[in-house]
Order: structure tokens, then C-alpha cells, then sequence
């Protein structure tokens, strides 16, 4: 546990897979005198590999290493990486790729907003039109999803799926990471959500050395990002993605209604008896998934009790209870 006189300590965050070849020169990128800063350390989360992450990592000076016996997938190891940085002391926690994608050397300019009490987040901008070996696909999917993103998010983050990214300690209590796949859009998502301040900086990126794990294929990248951001939104919004889909669902089998009651009593045809089945159909389902909306946003209300209670937990575990909250200026 960190001492009160110890200063601002700054962990580098760094999630691998299979890294043997690329971790040392992302480490030997990461200044180690920063500023602003009193000490910088580096964890190095080792999911699964099953070559020598582990090893490298130590051989190259990382302070830490935590290590699973099972590949847990990115998002996990980002969770596990920040809650293992919090208990390590660390006032503010920066994540970075192992391939060395993001500019260390930039590491003092994405935590400055944090240092300066501008933001408890800040998203590394890699500017994405700029960079070379990315396709034009690549370019166009990925700012598509930054838009979708600000859209739910209510944020302004223009590179919403980059990794390069700041957190002090407020923020690194409050991102409680669900999904599997990415953390990218879930994190800008709920610190939208739950009012975390982000922002953005640009920062360079340094040339490709190997294919991305991630984008393995479009479809495969397009489908589990809409899977993540359906799950996290409907999570955090819950009425408003059952109300509209149960309203249009109602609406289209009220319009079929009224087309029935139209030919039954106007034209005074028979038959349409259909139509009526299909009408009644949508109205019922689309009642009833009005009605689901509202169960989970009463179950949602919870959720946010229950996290409101993780919050204070972590702060208990952490040893945090004692220090006054930064805000509070008293005399
Ligand atoms: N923990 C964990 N990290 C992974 C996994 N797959 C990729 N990564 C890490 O995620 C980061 C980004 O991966 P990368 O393949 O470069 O994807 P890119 O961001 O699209 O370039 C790297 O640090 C990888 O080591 C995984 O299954 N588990
Ligand atoms: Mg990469």
C-alpha cells in the first residue's frame, strides 16, 4: 500500500498476449522520469501467453507482472490491470498496447488534463486518417464507431477505439468493465454515463510491426463491437432502447388496425382477417417489450446501487476512507 509522503506515482498499464518480440521496445519507449510525476512503474498483465511474455517482461525492468493461467481476453486483463494498479498505489494508471503502436514519449502529454485536474480520463487521439498501413475501410469502420460512440456516450471523443488512455484514480474505481471482447467503447460509454470528465489529446503513433489480433476480420470486428455497445447502452439506458423498440413495434400493429377497421367499416369489405392476427400480434409483443423496459430499468437502478456500494468497497479495500475527497475545500 502506498505512503502518504510518496508522491504521485504514474503506472503504465500493458496487456498482452503472445508479446515476446515487441514488449521490449514498448518498454524501453516508456520515459521513466515524467514531470509532474514522482515515480513511474510498468505492469505488464500476461494473459495466457504461451511464450515467453512473462519472462521478457522481468528481463526488460517491468515492475510488475501479473500473470493468468488462461487467455481471459483483452477486456478482462484491462479490468484486472487497473484493479492490480490501484492496489499498487497508483495515482494515475495509463494503458498502452504491447506493440508498441503508441508513442510513449507522448505519455506526459495524454496525462497532463489529469495532472491538472482537467479530466479523470483522457483518450490518446491517433488522428486515424493519418496513419498509413491502416485501409480506407479500416479508417472509414473506425470513425463510424468513434460517431456511434459520441453519439451514446454524449462524449466528444474523436478516436473512440484507441488504447492509449489516462485514468486517475476516480475514474479507475468507477469503470466496472463488462464485456469480453473491448474496453474501448464500453469505458467512453459509461464514464458518458456516469459523468467521469474525459478528454482528448493528440498524440503520434509509431510504425506497424505486426497485423492487428483485434481486427481479425471486418465482420468479426464490426459484429463484436455492436454487440458490446447494444450491451453496455441498453445496460446504462434501458427504457429508452425498450421503449423505442416496443413503440415502433406498437406503432406498426396499431397502423395495421386501423387499416383493418378502415376496409371493415368504410369499404365494408370482408376478409383481412390476416392483417387483424398480425396487428395484434406486434401490439401485444410490442406492449410487452415496453413493459420489459420498464422491469429493467427498475433492475438497472440497482445495478447502479450495487456499483455505488462497489465504489465505496474498493475505497475501504484500498485504504482510501481516510483521505478527504479532492473536491472538498475545507479550511
Ligand atoms: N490480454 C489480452 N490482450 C490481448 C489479447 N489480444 C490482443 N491483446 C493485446 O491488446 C493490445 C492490442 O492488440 P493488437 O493486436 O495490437 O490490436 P490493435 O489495437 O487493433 O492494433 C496488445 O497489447 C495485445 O497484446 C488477448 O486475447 N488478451
Ligand atoms: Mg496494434
Amino acid at each position: 500500500m502506498k505512503k502518504k509522503d510518496q508522491g504521485i506515482k504514474l503506472i503504465v498499464q500493458i496487456p498482452c498476449k503472445n508479446e515476446e518480440h515487441y514488449l521490449p521496445a514498448t518498454v524501453a519507449d516508456i520515459p521513466r522520469e515524467i514531470e509532474g510525476v514522482d515515480r513511474v512503474e510498468i505492469l505488464v498483465i500476461d494473459d495466457g501467453s504461451t511464450d515467453e511474455t512473462s519472462k521478457v517482461a522481468k528481463e526488460v525492468g517491468v515492475d510488475h507482472v501479473l500473470r493468468f493461467t488462461n487467455n481471459k481476453g483483452l477486456a478482462a486483463a484491462f479490468s484486472a490491470g487497473m484493479d492490480t494498479c490501484l492496489k499498487l498505489g497508483a495515482d494515475i494508471i495509463v494503458n498502452t498496447d504491447a506493440d508498441n503502436q503508441y508513442c510513449g514519449g507522448d505519455i506526459p502529454k495524454l496525462i497532463a488534463p489529469i495532472l491538472n485536474n482537467k479530466a479523470d480520463m483522457v483518450v490518446g487521439d491517433r488522428q486515424v486518417e493519418t496513419i498509413p498501413h491502416f485501409s480506407k475501410t479500416k479508417i472509414l469502420l473506425q470513425k463510424i464507431g468513434s460517431m456511434v460512440v459520441r453519439q451514446l456516450s454524449g462524449t466528444n471523443i474523436p478516436d473512440a477505439t484507441s488504447g492509449f488512455r489516462a485514468f486517475n484514480k476516480e475514474a479507475a474505481l468507477k469503470l466496472n468493465v463488462i464485456s469480453r471482447f473491448t474496453y474501448t467503447l464500453e469505458t467512453i460509454i459509461i464514464a458518458g454515463k456516469k459523468s467521469i470528465a474525459v478528454d482528448s489529446v493528440k498524440i503520434r503513433t509509431n510504425s506497424k510491426v505486426r497485423e492487428s489480433r483485434l481486427f481479425r476480420s471486418i465482420p468479426y470486428y464490426i459484429k463484436e463491437s455492436m454487440i458490446s455497445l447494444f450491451k453496455v447502452y441498453s445496460m446504462y439506458r434501458p427504457l429508452k432502447v425498450f421503449t423505442y423498440l416496443g413503440l415502433s413495434m406498437f406503432s406498426f400493429g396499431f397502423l395495421l388496425g386501423l387499416r383493418y377497421l378502415y376496409f371493415y367499416f368504410i369499404e365494408s369489405t370482408a376478409g383481412h382477417v390476416q392483417s387483424l392476427i398480425l396487428s395484434a400480434i406486434f401490439l401485444i409483443v410490442g406492449f410487452q417489450i415496453c413493459l420489459i423496459g420498464l422491469v429493467s430499468d427498475l433492475i438497472s437502478i440497482n445495478r447502479e446501487k450495487l456499483e455505488d456500494v462497489l465504489y465505496r468497497v474498493k475505497k475501504i479495500e484500498l485504504g482510501y476512507n481516510n483521505q478527504v475527497e479532492k473536491q472538498i475545500d475545507s479550511k
